[in-house]
């Protein structure tokens, strides 16, 4: 374990004790079925883009090859992003209105499978930290890949689909993980214990069994001490799975402390000249509920590895591919 490992599980561990409320109504649909996205271009790598429609759900999910990940396509819209209510901290305020272009995201979080893919076509390296290698396999997460290398990922992905996949912009991510619920903690988690466990992968009274230094555990058992496979737990209510724990996810953005000045546009906010470090979100399997909240973020240096961060891609779309669809719009209150 390095001592950024440790540092970030304490560190964000500790803030499971902060206030939350109670859930609110549930969210609007936004997430859509698939349309064609420059479906010659897709042909002319040697890939196929297919489409997963499963039975009961409103989600359809479409992937532009076999070996890469599935993604859920949003039309765009208004939130409020940050903290609106007062129960974060001060780098997750001031809560702002942001909209957001069309875009797709991934249904989950990159697995270890989907990364090997990019290994042993040469352009990414293999991960340098695995929690508890020996269960982990193709469908957990990949863990150990700092910021650079997950550029590395979507840039081979980009260039095998022919599609302008990218990383979240930190906007995107948090409109995502949101689903249209305006309030911190209202979403099914960060509520009482046994909530958690039922619909992330926290740090847990297994986890607490194998890293007894970790002390901040949910009183319930989630059954995963580590990373779980993606999909191990319900997906919000646009379709999206495990953007509250498993691990956190690295996004486009540069770290800034508060949020003066951010761009209303969902674009990621880059400084000229480089980023000191880069975002990453959504709490990890050794977090407690309260590091799960939807304003709730961090960041690392891009360099930086962990056995708790991995991420999601993110893709471009063209507006006029979009069918419009209701967006849910958030409001503080
Ligand atoms: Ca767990």
């Amino acid at each position: 374990m390095t001592s950024a490992v440790l540092f970030r599980r304490c560190l964000l561990g500790a803030l499971g004790a902060l206030p939350m409320l109670a859930p609110a109504a549930a969210p609007v649909r936004a997430a859509t079925a698939n349309a064609p996205v420059a479906a010659a271009a897709v042909a002319a790598s040697g890939c196929k883009l297919t489409v997963n429609h499963p039975a009961g759900s409103r989600t359809a999910y479409f992937r532009h090859c076999a070996d890469t990940p599935e993604m859920v396509r949003f039309s765009g819209g208004r939130f409020m992003m940050g903290d609106a209510i007062g129960n974060g901290r001060e780098f997750e305020r001031p809560a702002h209105a942001v909209t957001v272009a069309p875009f797709a995201i991934g249904r989950y979080e990159v697995t270890r499978g989907e990364w090997a893919a990019c290994v042993a076509a040469g352009a990414c390296l293999s991960p340098s930290s695995v929690p508890n290698g020996a269960e982990a396999g193709p469908r957990h997460p990949v863990t150990g890949i700092n910021w650079n290398q997950a550029r590395q990922y979507v840039e081979w992905l980009a260039a095998r689909s022919g599609q302008p996949y990218r990383l979240p912009s930190e906007a995107e991510w948090e409109y995502v993980m949101r689903a249209g619920v305006a309030a911190d903690g209202a979403q099914t988690f960060s509520q009482p214990s046994q909530y958690t466990c039922s619909y992330a992968n926290a740090l847990d009274q297994s986890a607490t069994l194998r890293h007894p230094e970790l002390t901040w555990s949910a009183g319930c058992n989630d059954t995963f001490p580590d990373t779980a496979p993606v999909g191990s737990f319900p997906p919000n209510a646009f379709g999206v799975s495990d953007l509250q724990g498993n691990v956190w996810e690295w996004v486009e953005d540069c770290w800034h402390p508060t949020y003066e000045g951010a761009p209303t546009d969902g674009r990621a906010w880059i400084d000229d000249g480089g980023c000191r470090k880069r975002v990453n979100r959504g709490g990890g399997w050794g977090n407690g509920a309260g590091a799960m909240r939807p304003s709730n973020r961090d960041a690392d240096a891009a360099n930086n590895v962990s056995d708790a961060l991995g991420f999601r891609v993110a893709l471009t779309l063209p507006a006029t591919a979009v069918k419009r669809t209701p967006a849910p719009t958030a409001t503080p209150r």
